[in-house]
C-alpha cells in the first residue's frame, strides 16, 4: 500500500452508512417516475433513442432476483473532486453483492483512457487502499472530450473488446454531456454497453430538481471555509490586512456563497447578482472602496473579501469581451495566426486588432498579465480558464487606484494593505467529508443498479440528501432533462445547462439578509477543519445551501 498518514489510515476504516433502500440490493428495481420532460425538438434529431426514455427512474424494493454477472467500466473525467474513490468502491461493492462473478475495469487518465483502451482491472485488493481517500489517483483523470467520429468509434471498439454491459462516467456538466452523446451513439451502433453519469464537480453547478448537489462541493467548501475562518482571525488580530480571496468554482458563485454562509466575511461578490444588476468593473470597485472607507472611519483597516473565480464573466463589459475573444479563437484561421505570433505583445496586438472598440478599450485598461490570461487557450469544452485569471489582483489594482484618488480628495484616511489569495486546487482532492464519502458510496451503488436494469443515458440521483442517510432515495434522471443548446467553439451544441446561483432562492436571500451586518460588524465565524470524529452534527453536516434549498 502506498504511504498513508495516521488520519488517512483511520479513514480507511470508516464504513459509509447505506440508505435503507440499498440494504437488499437484489430486491432493487427501477420504476419510471411520474415527471414528464419537455424535450427541445432539436434534441429529438440528435438523441432519437434517449428521447423515448422515461425522464426519471426511482428505485423500489420488489421480489429478490438472481442476477447475471456484469462487466462494467468506470472513468473519472475533468477536475478532481473529493469522494470520487468512494464512487468506485461503492460501484465495486454493489457489483460484487449483485453477482461476485462481475468484473470492474477502470479507464486511466480520463476519457482518453477509453479511446486508447488504457485500463486497469479493479479488484478488491486494488481498491481497498482508496476507501474514503481524497483525489482521483486510483485511475487519474483528464479533460479529453470524445467528439470526433474516430473517437466515438474507438470508444465503441473498447466497449466491445471488454464486453462492457455498462460504462460509468464520473464527471461534471461537460463530461455528462459526453455521457449522453456516447449513450446515444452506442444505441445507434447496436452496441449493448449502457452509459451512466455520476454528478461530480466542486463547482456545484451540475444540479437540478433531481440532482440535489454534485459530490465534492461539500468537501471543497469546508476546506476553503477553514482557510477563510483562519484568515478572518488573522485579519482581526493583526488588524492590518485586507485579504482578497478568489474562490474556485468556474462560472457559478455557489462555492463563494456557501463559504460566505459558513464564515460571514465582510464582503462577497456574487457573479449572478452582478450580471442581474449589470454592475461594471468601476461600480464594483466603488462598492469595495466604499466599504473600505467606511471601515477606516471606525478604525478598521482590515477585512476579508471573497471573489468567485468566474466573476469576470458576469461583468457586462468583460462578458462582451470574452464573447468576442471566444469567437475569435474558435475561428481556425484567426487562431492559427494568433498562435503563430512570436511574442505575447504580438499576440495581444493581433487580438486587439479584431475586437470591437469597446472591447478593445476594456482589454487595454487591464494590467498586461491579466490581458494575456484572458487570451489563454480555452479548455477542450470551449470554456475560458477562469482559474488562471488573477481576478483578486485585478480588484486589488482597481481599488488601490480608487483609494488613492479618494485620499487625494480627502475622502479616505486609512491605510490599505491588500493580500491576494486563491483557494482552488487544495479543495478538490482533500480527504472527503463524511457527507461526500457517504454520498459517493451510495452513488456507486446507484450506478451499479442502473446498469443492472439496462438503463442508459441517465445520471445517478440521490434525493433527501439533507435528511439522515437511511432516508436517502435512489434514482436516475434522463440526461436530456438537464440539457439545453449553447454556442461552443462558435457552434450550437447540446450541453448540460450550468446551474447558476438563483437570486430568488433561499440561500441567496439568506445571504442578502445578513451581509450588511457582516460588512461593518465583523461577525466572523471559524468553522475549522473538516471533522471526522465527534458529534454527528459536526461530522455529518451538509452544505448550507442544500439545507436552505431543501428545508
Ligand atoms: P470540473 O468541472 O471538471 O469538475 O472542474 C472544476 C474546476 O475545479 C473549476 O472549479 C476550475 O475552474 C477548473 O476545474 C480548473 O481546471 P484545471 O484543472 O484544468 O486547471
Amino acid at each position: 500500500m502506498e504511504s498513508r498518514s495516521l488520519l488517512q489510515k483511520q479513514r480507511l476504516e470508516f464504513k459509509p452508512e447505506l440508505p435503507s433502500i440499498l440494504e437488499n440490493l437484489k430486491k432493487g428495481t427501477f420504476k419510471p417516475g411520474s415527471k414528464q420532460i419537455n424535450i427541445n425538438d432539436q434534441f429529438r434529431t440528435i438523441f432519437p433513442h434517449l428521447t423515448g426514455n422515461p425522464a426519471t427512474l426511482n428505485l423500489c424494493s420488489e421480489n429478490e432476483q438472481n442476477l447475471l454477472p456484469k462487466n462494467v467500466g468506470v472513468v473519472f473525467s475533468g477536475g478532481p473532486a473529493a469522494g470520487g474513490h468512494n464512487v468506485i468502491t461503492g460501484l465495486h461493492d454493489a457489483l460484487m453483492k449483485l453477482n461476485p462473478q462481475s468484473k470492474l475495469i477502470g479507464f486511466c487518465n480520463g476519457p482518453k483512457g477509453i479511446i486508447d483502451n488504457v485500463y486497469v482491472e479493479l479488484i478488491k485488493s486494488s481498491i481497498e487502499p482508496y476507501r474514503n481517500q481524497g483525489g482521483f489517483d486510483m485511475l487519474g483523470t483528464g479533460r479529453t472530450k470524445i467528439e470526433t467520429s474516430e473517437q466515438f468509434q474507438a470508444a465503441e471498439k473498447t466497449a466491445r473488446l471488454h464486453k462492457l454491459d455498462g460504462l460509468v462516467i464520473v464527471g461534471g456538466d461537460d463530461s455528462n454531456t459526453n455521457a449522453a452523446l456516447l449513450a446515444e451513439y452506442f444505441k445507434t451502433q447496436n452496441c449493448p454497453t449502457t452509459v451512466i453519469g455520476v454528478p461530480k464537480t466542486i463547482d456545484g453547478d451540475l444540479k437540478s430538481e433531481e440532482v440535489e448537489i454534485s459530490f465534492g462541493f461539500d468537501s471543497a467548501s469546508k476546506t476553503y471555509s477553514e482557510g477563510i475562518g483562519n484568515l478572518q482571525q488573522d485579519s482581526i488580530s493583526a488588524k492590518k490586512y485586507y485579504f482578497f480571496i478568489k474562490i474556485m468554482g468556474r462560472s457559478a458563485s455557489h462555492l463563494a456563497l456557501e463559504c460566505a454562509l459558513k464564515t460571514h466575511p465582510n464582503m462577497t461578490l456574487i457573479g449572478e447578482e452582478i450580471a442581474d444588476k449589470k454592475l461594471t468593473l468601476a461600480e464594483l470597485t466603488a462598492q469595495i472602496s466604499d466599504m473600505i472607507c467606511k471601515r477606516a472611519d471606525i478604525g478598521k483597516d482590515y477585512g476579508v473579501i471573497l471573489i468567485p473565480e468566474g466573476v469576470i464573466e458576469f461583468i457586462p463589459e468583460f462578458k462582451q469581451l470574452i464573447k468576442e475573444l471566444n469567437s475569435l479563437l474558435s475561428d481556425k484561421s484567426h487562431a492559427e495566426k494568433y498562435l503563430a505570433a512570436a511574442s505575447d505583445k504580438e499576440k495581444l496586438d493581433f487580438a486587439k486588432g479584431l475586437l470591437s472598440q469597446s472591447s478593445k478599450n476594456c482589454l487595454a485598461a487591464l494590467p498586461e498579465d491579466i490581458q494575456l490570461q484572458l487570451l489563454l487557450d480555452r479548455d477542450p469544452h470551449g470554456n475560458v480558464q477562469v482559474s488562471k485569471i488573477d481576478t483578486e489582483r485585478l480588484f486589488i489594482e482597481t481599488v488601490k487606484r480608487e483609494l488613492k484618488k479618494r485620499k487625494n480628495e480627502g475622502l479616505y484616511k486609512g491605510t490599505f494593505s491588500p493580500q491576494p489569495l486563491f483557494f482552488g486546487y487544495e479543495g478538490r482532492s482533500c480527504l472527503p467529508s463524511n457527507f461526500d464519502s457517504q454520498y459517493c458510496y451510495a452513488l456507486g451503488y446507484a450506478a451499479a443498479l442502473l446498469i443492472n436494469s439496462s438503463a442508459t443515458g441517465y445520471i445517478c440521483t440521490i434525493a433527501n440528501l439533507s435528511k439522515p442517510v437511511k432516508e436517502w432515495k435512489i434514482g436516475g434522471c434522463n440526461l436530456l432533462a438537464l440539457m439545453t443548446l449553447e454556442t461552443r467553439h462558435g457552434k450550437e451544441k447540446p450541453v448540460i445547462k450550468k446551474a447558476l446561483v438563483e437570486l430568488k432562492a433561499k440561500p441567496f436571500k439568506e445571504f442578502q439578509l445578513k451581509r450588511d451586518s457582516w460588512m461593518m460588524e465583523d461577525h466572523y465565524q471559524s468553522p475549522g477543519p473538516i471533522q471526522f470524529f465527534g458529534p454527528k452534527d459536526l461530522t455529518d453536516s451538509v452544505p448550507e445551501i442544500l439545507k436552505l434549498e431543501r428545508s
